[in-house]
């Protein structure tokens, strides 16, 4: 690689962060079964514990993502001890995520249940996220929803649309000037009819009559298979309605595998939409880059690395796109021309530059190889192996 790609890429990588999701070290299943492993996080502490190592080893990785009912289980009174996590393993609170899925009182739904009372308590909830995230000084809350119906005529589509954008618009007056209120949507499932917020249209909709510190974020999972993301991402830019990602892949549907693993030339047209975006205009996209994925299978920690890696490489690689040369291949309708700059970038073999970049900066450089030789997780192992056996209900 010559040299002025070899600057291209440590300049794009000073400038990527990638959030961790804590329920990403945590035991998860499928709703077939839950295979167990010994070195799963079992409590907040761990699950910090694991994100710092992910941190201290790719130094890209300083908060972590916390999901309300499974992190917080005593709300707001937990913040103190999360606090202390922090500082011990030196990963920041990041996104706070509330829960208005799991309990049985939103069996017909949260935000969109036709009993007063369960929406009065989905957005008391949704209040109390919001000040668990003050107090952690957290940016941003981010908002996903199981809502919908299973059955045609079960539900009234246009009331639990106007119920949404009331309670929405009541916990964005709760925000701080400084905060954020990310939503997200999904196409389908858990409901297999309609779901209240099942595309970037709807999630857009919601977010303008929120308020102006509602943006969209887009969970690359929970499209149809076909969809073209980048062209939504680009819209989104467009807009200024971007307020994040939640990064996983998927063959099928919402699957949760590991970033880059099934389509990589997908996560670098998305992330080449920004960058040109940001050539374009001259200024920096505000994006949260966050990842969502829990590893049924792979061992946690490792798959958090692996995706971290392939983050960093597909986002160096976008940043090789040149911009000017591109626009004037657009405006020349030079098609080959313009197509051959992305597929030239995706062939580059940044990886070296990557290593180069991780040296200058005091990092491993193979995070993974690093991580195999550190001995946390055969101490890890040890320590949890017990707990884990006992410990097969909760998916938190
Ligand atoms: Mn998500």
């Amino acid at each position: 690689m010559d040299s002025s790609n070899s600057a291209k890429v440590c300049a794009a990588l000073e400038t990527f962060r990638i959030e961790l999701p804590s329920w990403g070290f945590a035991n998860t299943g499928t709703r077939f079964g839950k295979f167990i492993q010994a070195a799963a996080a079992t409590t907040t502490e761990e699950k910090f514990s694991d994100a710092g190592q992910v941190h201290l080893l790719t130094g890209v990785c300083p908060t972590v993502a916390l999901h309300v009912l499974w992190d917080c289980p005593d709300g707001v009174k937990s913040t103190d001890e999360i606090k202390g996590y922090s500082s011990r393993y030196g990963v920041m609170p990041g996104s706070i995520n509330p829960n208005l899925f799991q309990d049985q009182e939103y069996k017909y739904g949260s935000f969109g249940n036709p009993d007063e009372s369960v929406r009065r308590r989905a957005l008391r909830h949704a209040k109390d996220s919001i000040e668990i995230a003050r107090r952690l000084n957290s940016r941003d809350i981010s908002f996903w929803f199981a809502d919908g119906s299973n059955y045609p005529g079960t539900a009234n589509i246009r009331q639990r649309k106007q119920w949404f954008t009331e309670a929405l618009k009541e916990a964005h007056q709760g925000l701080s000037p400084d905060q954020r209120m990310l939503v997200e949507y999904k196409p389908f499932e858990p409901a297999f009819y309609h779901t209240d917020i099942a595309d970037w249209g709807m999630a857009l909709v919601l977010a303008r009559a929120a308020g102006p510190k509602a943006k969209v974020l887009v969970d690359t999972g929970h499209h149809y298979a076909a969809q073209n993301i980048e062209q939504i991402v680009a819209w989104l830019l467009s807009e200024d309605m971007l307020g994040g990602f939640h990064f996983n892949d998927r063959r099928y549907a919402d699957d949760d595998l590991t970033m880059g693993s099934i389509d990589p030339y997908q996560v670098f047209r998305i992330f080449h939409e920004i960058r040109f975006f940001e050539w374009e205009t001259d200024r920096r996209a505000d994006i949260a880059y966050m990842v969502d994925q829990s590893h049924n299978l792979k061992g946690k920690i490792e798959a958090m690395i692996q995706t971290v890696t392939m983050a960093q490489q597909l986002f160096a690689k976008a940043a090789l796109v040149d911009g000017k040369k591109l626009d004037t291949a657009q405006k020349n309708c030079d098609l080959v021309g313009a197509e051959s700059l992305l597929q030239d970038a995706f062939a580059t073999d940044v990886r070296p530059a990557i290593q180069e970049w991780r040296d200058s900066k005091g990092l491993p450089k193979d995070p993974m190889e690093a991580f195999r030789q550190s001995g946390y997780l055969e101490r890890i192992t040890k320590e949890r192996a017990a707990k884990n056996a006992h410990n097969i209900s909760s998916y938190a």
